[in-house]
């Protein structure tokens, strides 16, 4: 069984919507049955130790930020394959503003905790954008810079251990 949401949420009338993804698996000797549950509260969707919100319209760097900040979340930080992969589902592929800039220092990417980005998992043909493009977004061949005042999608993370 691979649940998506490790966590049950605290209060079941909070959950709008649940998605279920069943499949089966081939074993010689057996067929596995395997639930993927995701589980939305509030438009907030538990995965491992921390919610996620994805947006449905599209805002700046900047704007898609303070939007999460204004709801004690922040961009996401990605921070391992395990994330990047859920969110490259959750976002159906869809080009999502992270919370990964290099506008400080050309060249030098920072997530928005004020660590360094250590880990990557760049589209090969990025960044390109020198000093015309310091935010980040993933998408489908993987992250790419763009420039700021675009607009796009977002991902908010916050801890559901708080
Ligand atoms: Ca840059
Ligand atoms: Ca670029």
């Amino acid at each position: 069984m691979n649940l998506y949401a490790n966590a049950v949420p605290v209060n079941i009338h909070d959950v709008r919507t649940a998605k279920e993804n069943t499949r089966r698996h081939q074993t010689p000797q057996h067929t596995v049955l395997i639930v993927e549950l995701v589980v939305f509260t509030d438009g907030w969707i538990n995965y491992q130790s921390s919610f996620y919100f994805i947006s449905s319209e599209w805002k700046s760097w900047t704007e898609s930020r303070r939007y999460c900040t204004e709801r004690g979340a922040d961009l996401i930080i990605i921070n391992n394959r395990e994330e990047q992969d859920f969110v490259k589902k959750i976002s159906a592929n869809a080009n999502v503003w992270i919370g990964l800039t290099d506008s400080d220092v050309e060249g030098r990417w920072k997530w928005v905790d004020g660590t360094n980005m250590t880990s990557s998992f760049w589209d090969p043909r990025e960044p390109n954008g020198g000093r015309r493009e310091n935010c980040a977004l993933t998408y489908s061949p993987g992250w790419a810079d763009y420039p700021c005042s675009d607009l796009f999608l977002w991902i908010c993370e916050k801890s559901s251990l708080k």
